[in-house]
């Protein structure tokens, strides 16, 4: 039979990769996003070979989130693989010189409304016994890097999440796992540096940095192990890549 997956953050880069692998793979998907009509164009190019279903919400909005999850119809409610994949950074400022705004859309994205998702899709795989929750971390989840402040610090909170869901969702046989990607040549940065794109597209000129399709085969990877094979915390980066803050150009 097959699976079905959620992604949030299906509209762009990581997360829309993810949905195109998991299409290949006849993984039926739910693609989360508030940008529907992209939500419309994936579903077009992807529904000729899975099963499709959009759902548009901010993950901000508690109440909206819970209830556009609370929505599905029949066919598309067991969710055996969760991916939190929805977020960004915004902005890259010495805290001395953050935006308060900057820092809760980042709390409130990237931890807050991975939070929100997980609590309303866990009781499900909780009943069942089973299930598969990915969060996507960083390698700003392991190291901190200048001016990084308050999005590291989210993805460092993205790291104690799943671990803290790993040890508590075990005894009911759920999956959890972290992937860690380093520079990902997606929107992030459109988004980080808010539409600035001649500083957004100088993050990846010089060197290959990773693109969307090879996280999201990683991820594919880790969601065909066989039921006894947990990738616990995956940290990928692109060869050029040392760490945060050392990349080869
Ligand atoms: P993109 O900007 O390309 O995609 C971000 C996705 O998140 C979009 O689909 C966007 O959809 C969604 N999103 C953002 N804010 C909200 C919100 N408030 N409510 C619902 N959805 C939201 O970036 P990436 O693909 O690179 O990022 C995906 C994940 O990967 C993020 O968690 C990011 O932190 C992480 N990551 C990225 C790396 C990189 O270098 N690019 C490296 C390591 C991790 P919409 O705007 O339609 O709502
Ligand atoms: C995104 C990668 O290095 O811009 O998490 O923080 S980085």
């Amino acid at each position: 039979m097959r699976k079905t997956a959620l992604i949030t953050g299906a509209t762009s880069g990581i997360g829309r990769a993810i949905a195109h692998e998991f299409a290949k793979h006849d993984i039926n998907l739910i693609l989360c996003g508030r940008r529907q009509e992209r939500l419309d164009t994936i579903k077009k190019a992807f529904g000729r070979t899975t099963d499709v279903y959009t759902l548009n919400f901010d993950v901000r909005d508690k109440s909206a989130t819970f209830e556009a999850l609370a929505s599905l119809p029949e066919e598309f409610s067991k969710i055996d693989i969760l991916i939190n994949n929805a977020g960004n950074a915004h902005g890259l400022d010495p805290i001395q010189d953050g935006n308060p705004d900057d820092w809760d859309a980042m709390m409130d994205i990237n931890v807050k409304g991975l939070l929100y998702v997980s609590k309303a899709i866990i009781p499900q795989m909780t009943e069942r016994q089973s299930g598969h929750i990915i969060n996507i971390g960083s390698s700003a989840g392991k190291e901190v890097y200048p001016k990084g402040n308050v999005y590291c610090a989210s993805k460092h909170a993205v790291l104690a999440i799943t671990e803290g869901m790993r040890i508590d969702l075990n005894p009911f046989g759920i999956k959890v796992s972290a992937i860690n990607p380093g520079l990902v040549e997606t929107e992030f940065s459109q988004v980080r540096f808010k539409g600035d794109n001649s500083v957004a597209d100088k993050v990846y000129e010089g060197y290959k940095a990773l693109q969307p399709e090879d996280v999201a085969e990683i991820i594919y990877f880790a969601v065909s192990r066989p039921a006894h094979v947990n990738i616990a915390d995956l940290l990928v980066f692109p060869t050029a890549q040392a760490s945060s803050t050392i990349v080869k150009k």
